[in-house]
């Protein structure tokens, strides 16, 4: 086994997103391409020489090769030892919580998310740090800068190691070991949930759908859900992982997992509905007749969360994404501890969860999490969910329903148009922000308007500035909305209009959230001409 030094040339575009790299999957399997952006993570990192890293991916098409040559190139660059999950595969809450829990410099994680997977769909690759959370920005930055001046990689000459064996072996002077990517993680929602109390609660008749979706979450889940707490079989539902998601979308969102939102609706709902997404770290939770938005289910976690046996000494405090809806800050307020508000990345949340200035935090994109990793993770917020059932001894639409009348409403919903010609989606960007200072105090669809801003954002730790994080509008009667470009599509732009209004009215609780929405989205287009400058009349995708 030799080291080999390729030359190469830097590749346009390996800037880092929201979330990583993400790009079409044959963009990434260009040669050099994933060379490329790897050698430039190492070197931008500050050397991986001695250090141990976590591997694994959501286990989507190029999975499997993109790892055998990460393996090779970190250890032709001298990392001592890489802690792979077995065949590839690792959710990225677990990766994050083997690398916090073996001390690891860092890891390496392959996902896109909930994006679909195959040869033209969507491949990623991030960085995670040694407190298990997406590298920071300055980090980000830094190998960004690597990708725009590397002129060489270095890598194994050596065979692929098997990865469907657990243990040990080497490249060169690097250790592989490859370990079960359940284990670790079902020891850790075992300290912080009462598992006795939620078997007790499946003896009792409880019944429950989980879709994995076929991605990673599915071995977790049947896992934990099945085996260790007594599920009946079958509860979870498309649990094996398929390079291809089994041709679909591994989105737990209204459109892609339309199957589980009717049965919930249905006659034949069980008791709880949830799914994740391709790495395992969103979910949706739904009850019968009770779809809970990702916001909502922030703030009824933090409400209840000291009912968990890992969270009865209660929370610190508590974050939220910007464009999340405000119904957590109302549960803040009443338990009398901080509300964060920052910006779209669970990279931002890293600070303040390291320094214990908040337990929990969230975002609307269907994201929940607390200090026990550095990702959101889908099915610690599912076992949340039925800790909190179980405890309460209440259905979640019963949950729901008093949380409304303790705490009021707030109506949101996310419209997305995805795939936008780019120059048309920044050039209705540009437009609001030019027209930031004269839009308080006129109208937009008969609403008055009270402020206008681009958000910016100051860690309070670090003190490092975040800007142009998206348009807000607050309006005088209390609704908002709020523009910005996602951060993590691979095809044109998408232009996520995120829209709330605050009901405290409890006989308004039960209406249709698009209806109570209706006049704040007529103000949507007729502030950013949605319709006019990029030809899209309906959003894509609903949330
Ligand atoms: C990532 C980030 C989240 C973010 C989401 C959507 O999640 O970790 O913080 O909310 O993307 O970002 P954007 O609105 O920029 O598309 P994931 O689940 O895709 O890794």
């Amino acid at each position: 086994m030799t080291i080999k030094t390729v030359a190469t040339r830097p590749v346009d575009g390996q800037k880092p997103g929201t979330s990583g790299l993400r790009k079409k999957t044959d963009v990434f399997m260009t040669p050099g391409y994933l060379e490329n952006y790897v050698q430039a993570i190492f070197e931008g990192v500050g050397g991986i020489a001695g250090k141990t890293l976590v591997v694994g991916g959501d286990g989507r098409f190029f999975n499997d090769r993109a790892i055998q040559t990460i393996l090779k190139m970190a250890a032709a660059s001298g990392a001592a030892r890489l802690i792979v999950g077995q065949n590839g595969l690792f959710s990225t809450p677990a990766a994050s919580n083997v690398i916090r829990k073996r001390g690891a410099f860092g890891g390496l994680i392959l996902s896109a998310s909930h994006n679909p997977g195959g040869l033209h769909g969507d491949f990623g690759l991030k960085f995670n740090m040694a407190n298990g959370g997406p590298a920071n920005e300055a980090v980000t930055a830094e190998i960004f800068a690597r990708t725009k001046s590397i002129a060489e990689y270095a890598i194994f000459d050596a065979p692929d190691v098997d990865l469907s064996a657990l243990g040990e072996t080497m490249i060169g002077d690097s250790a592989i070991e490859v370990v079960d990517p359940v284990t670790d993680y079902a020891e850790l929602m075992e300290t912080l949930f009462d598992f006795d109390l939620i078997s007790a609660m499946f003896r009792d008749g409880f019944t429950m759908r989980f879709d994995a979706m076929h991605a990673a979450t599915g071995p977790y889940a049947k896992a934990i859900l099945e085996e260790r707490l007594g599920a009946a079989p079958g509860t979870v539902v498309n649990a094996v992982p398929l390079p291809d998601f089994g041709g679909g979308h591994p989105d737990p969102n209204p459109i892609y997992a339309k199957e589980l939102y009717d049965l919930m609706a249905g006659p034949d709902a069980p008791d709880m509905g949830a799914a994740s997404d391709g790495d395992g770290d969103r979910n949706i939770v739904i009850g019968r007749g009770a779809v809970v938005t990702p916001s909502d289910s922030l703030a009824m976690i933090a409400a209840s969360a000291h009912l968990a046996k890992g969270y009865t000494r209660g929370l610190s405090g508590v974050a939220r994404s910007m464009p999340t809806s405000a119904a957590v800050d109302r549960v803040a307020e009443k338990l009398g501890i901080a509300c964060y508000e920052t910006p779209t990345g669970w990279k931002f949340f890293g600070n303040l969860l390291d320094t214990g200035m908040i337990t929990l935090c969230g975002e609307e994109s269907a994201g929940t999490g607390s200090d026990h990793v550095r990702e959101k993770d889908g099915l610690w917020a599912v076992l949340m969910w039925l800790n909190i059932q179980a405890a309460r001894k209440e259905t979640i639409a019963e949950i729901q329903t008093a949380h409304w009348a303790e705490f009021g409403r707030t109506f949101y919903t996310r419209h997305d148009y995805e795939a936008v010609d780019s120059e048309a989606a920044g050039g209705l960007m540009a437009h609001l922000r030019s027209r930031l200072s004269v839009l308080p105090g006129t109208t937009a669809a008969g609403l008055e308007i009270a402020s206008a801003d681009d958000f910016a954002y100051a860690d309070p730790v670090d003190g490092s500035l975040t800007t142009g994080q998206g348009i807000r509008i607050g309006f005088a009667s209390g609704e908002r909305l709020v523009f910005r470009l996602s951060g993590t599509g691979t095809e044109g732009a998408t232009i996520r209009v995120y829209i709330e209004k605050f009901e405290p009215d409890p006989a308004r609780h039960g209406e249709d959230a698009q209806v109570a929405l209706a006049g704040v989205i007529a103000a949507a287009e007729a502030l950013a001409g949605i319709a006019s400058r990029t030809g899209r009349t309906a959003p894509d995708v609903v949330t």
